[in-house]
């Protein structure tokens, strides 16, 4: 049985685990979220109606970061998302929490809070939300000043699986201040990473999905 991959192509967090399968060309069958049968799956799947959601032999993956490690552990490829040696492995997951954590999660509480009601809206915390993306925009632009390619050094990893999606709406959401640079750049090196960029194309015809409004460029 081959591997069912319940996802939707503008997710970011689908993105996320569909890079770690398109940078090992591993095999799947896509249940996109656009069917209506794949949706009634994964509610049952998964009653917390997230997404994505890896079903192996009948075995639940839930989590785009478990699903990566459950990819390098059981259909590992040549490219090496986590790396072999412990304290390496470490300074990835690491990355991939700030990516989750402090740049992903701000990015949905900003989106989630301009489509509630008016009268529903938070915007204490939508305020707090932009103040934590630009700290993680910062402390990120200073990790990157030694000049390294990706996230965690040469190799790329599933920190960069994370960070590709997470500052790609990041930067639509609240955008990324020029002074980082750094950022800016490494963000045009994920954009320009070819299972990134596959994800990217497949997710266009889906931008107006965007609450916010996609603007009209990546
Ligand atoms: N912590 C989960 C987050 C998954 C998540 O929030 N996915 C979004 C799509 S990007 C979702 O399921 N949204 C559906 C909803 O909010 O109802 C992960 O890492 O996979």
């Amino acid at each position: 049985m081959s591997l069912q991959l319940y996802a939707h192509p503008f997710s970011s967090y689908c993105q996320k685990a569909l890079i770690a399968f398109y940078e090992n060309d591993t095999p799947f069958t896509y249940r996109t979220l656009e069917d209506k049968s794949a949706n009634d799956e994964l509610a049952t799947l998964w009653p917390l109606k997230r997404f994505p959601v890896l079903v192996d032999e009948g075995r639940k993956l839930m989590e785009a970061s478990i699903i990566i490690e459950h990819l390098a552990n059981a259909h590992p490829g040549p490219v090496q998302l986590i790396p072999a040696t412990p304290a390496d492995a470490l300074q990835v997951r690491l990355l991939d929490r700030f990516f989750d954590n402090y740049i992903s999660t701000p990015e949905q509480k900003i989106v989630f809070d301009a489509i509630r009601p008016a009268e529903s809206r938070d915007l204490y915390g939508a305020n707090e939300a932009r103040a934590m993306l630009d700290a993680a925009y910062r402390w990120l632009d200073g990790q990157l000043a030694d000049g390294r390619e990706w996230a965690c050094g040469t190799r790329f990893s599933m920190a960069d699986c994370a960070a590709a999606p997470a500052l790609f709406y990041a930067d639509w959401t609240h955008a990324i201040a020029p002074e980082f640079a750094n950022v800016h750049a490494y963000r045009r090196r994920l954009l320009a990473r070819p299972s990134f960029a596959r994800a990217v194309d497949e997710a266009r015809p889906f931008r107006s999905y965007f609450p916010l409004g996609a603007p009209h460029r990546d």
